[in-house]
């Protein structure tokens, strides 16, 4: 029954049928299944298989666009579900967060705020397409901890540089960690741009982001 939601959840995302993967997504959730699983087993399997159908030319913007929008409807619904599982409310931390400028991909930088917010961090979440001073203006006046900078695109990717240059340039690199994530984004390109954390997904932010901190006030 619970495998037959996820399947179904994760061929409406293929076909687009946007009413359907929040209808499965609600009635998932009222059968006491797992938020997590509800992601990794149902919607994340499907999107995966849309951007497989894009990148092979078989589908096109709309499909993606579709794909997109019905996945962030299942994740406001199951937002919070996922906070209400870990209420840790003291606050461990503040955390800056956005998708560089250029790169409207939303849905995984939100996961990622979602997770941290869920785990006591404070988290500014700045949005997408968010300019390069915009994240250091932020940075300086929340006296954040922590910098999460997402992208998606091969093309954007290098603006996690830019951002950190110009933490550099404005005198406050010292002050703040910066984790970088995205699909194209590894630990490799992370260690290129020297940024300090590389996290895969939501669940390894929260990690990155614990141990980087504690590192920092062990000294
Ligand atoms: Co776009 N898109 N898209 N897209 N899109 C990709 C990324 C792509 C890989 C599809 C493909 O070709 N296979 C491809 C990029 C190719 C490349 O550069 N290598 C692509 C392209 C080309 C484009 C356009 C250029 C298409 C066009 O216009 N011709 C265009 C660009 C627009 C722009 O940004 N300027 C575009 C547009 C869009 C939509 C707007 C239609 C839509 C986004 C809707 C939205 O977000 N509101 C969209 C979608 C949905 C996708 C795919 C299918 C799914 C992305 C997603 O939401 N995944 C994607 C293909 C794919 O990824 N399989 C694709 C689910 C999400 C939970 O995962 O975002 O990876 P993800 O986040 C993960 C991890 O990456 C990580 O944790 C998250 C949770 O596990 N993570 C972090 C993310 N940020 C992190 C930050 C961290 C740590 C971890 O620390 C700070």
């Amino acid at each position: 029954m619970s495998t037959d939601i996820l399947t179904q959840i994760t061929s409406s995302i293929i076909d687009g049928k946007m009413d359907a993967v929040v209808e499965l997504t609600r009635q998932a959730i009222e059968a006491s299944l797992e938020p997590k699983s509800i992601i990794d087993q149902g919607l994340m399997p499907g999107i995966t298989i849309v951007g497989d159908k894009f990148a092979a030319g078989e589908y096109f913007l709309p499909n993606l666009v579709i794909a997109g929008t019905a996945m962030q409807k299942a994740m406001a619904l199951l937002e919070p579900e996922l906070r209400a599982r870990q209420q840790r409310r003291e606050t461990v931390g503040k955390v800056v967060i956005g998708t560089v400028k250029g790169d409207i991909h939303e849905i995984g930088k939100s996961l990622v705020a979602t997770m941290l917010s869920a785990n006591g961090f404070e988290v500014f979440d700045l949005g997408v397409d968010v300019p390069t001073e915009t994240f250091v203006t932020n940075v300086r006046e929340t006296g954040a901890d922590l910098l999460g900078l997402s992208a998606l695109l091969t093309t954007t990717m290098t603006v996690q540089q830019e951002v950190i240059r110009a933490l550099e340039a404005d005198g406050i690199r010292t002050q703040v960690l910066v984790i970088v994530g995205g699909a194209p984004i590894s630990q490799s390109w992370a260690e290129r741009i020297g940024a300090d954390g590389y996290a895969g997904d939501a669940i390894g932010a929260v990690k990155v982001a614990q141990q980087l901190l504690g590192n920092k006030r062990g000294g």
